[in-house]
């Protein structure tokens, strides 16, 4: 299977999926927030905040791992974006950053489906296009390194951002 067999696209709410880890766009306490992290904290129940109170919070374009609850994921890893300050405050590193640590947190744990939302482009602002281009340049990169992961989806909120996904990868050979 070539590496962009191993992607997919889907256009809706990544708590619905059954994947053995989904990533969740948290901020550095890990102790829940808005957008994604607060749909994922709702659907996975309360003992998703308790796991994640003992893991001492998360620095920026890390990733920490815990069980998955109450969601059909069996596990979260939470994975901290960059809040967009224009770009030239290492932004793009930082974005890089979340979507290889979660990918080798996945590698590392013999998960072989991951899904991610678009990590920083909500509330903390990142345009789409130029996060969508990392996004996909950095997982291709790793399902290069990576042959135990044999899929990755990219659950997008919303129209606009599913189309820009679909015409970078359309795009790749
Ligand atoms: N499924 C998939 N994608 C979603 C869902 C969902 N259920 N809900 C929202 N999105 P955001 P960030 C999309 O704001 O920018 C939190 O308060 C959303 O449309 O969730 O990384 C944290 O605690 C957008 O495209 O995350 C942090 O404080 C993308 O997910 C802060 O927000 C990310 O938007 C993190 O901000």
């Amino acid at each position: 299977m070539s590496v962009k067999e191993r992607i997919e696209l889907i256009e809706g709410d990544i708590t619905k999926l059954d994947v053995d880890a989904i990533v969740n766009a948290a901020n550095s306490s890990l102790l829940g927030g808005g957008g994604v992290d607060g749909a994922i904290h709702y659907a996975a129940g309360p003992q998703l905040v308790e796991e994640c109170a003992k893991l001492g919070g998360c620095p920026t374009g890390e990733a920490r791992l815990t069980k998955g609850y109450r969601l059909p994921a069996r596990h979260v890893i939470h994975t901290v974006g960059p809040i967009w300050r224009g770009g030239s405050n290492g932004e793009p590193e930082k974005l890089a950053n979340c979507y290889r640590n979660s990918m080798q947190i996945a590698a590392d744990n013999g998960f072989a489906t991951i899904a991610f939302p678009a990590i920083s482009t909500g509330v903390y602002g990142y345009p789409l296009q130029e996060a969508a281009q990392i996004a996909i340049n950095q997982v291709i990169e790793c399902l290069n390194e990576m042959p135990s992961i044999k899929k990755v989806i990219f659950v997008l909120f919303g129209r606009k951002n599913f189309d820009i996904y679909t015409d970078i990868l359309s795009n790749l050979k």
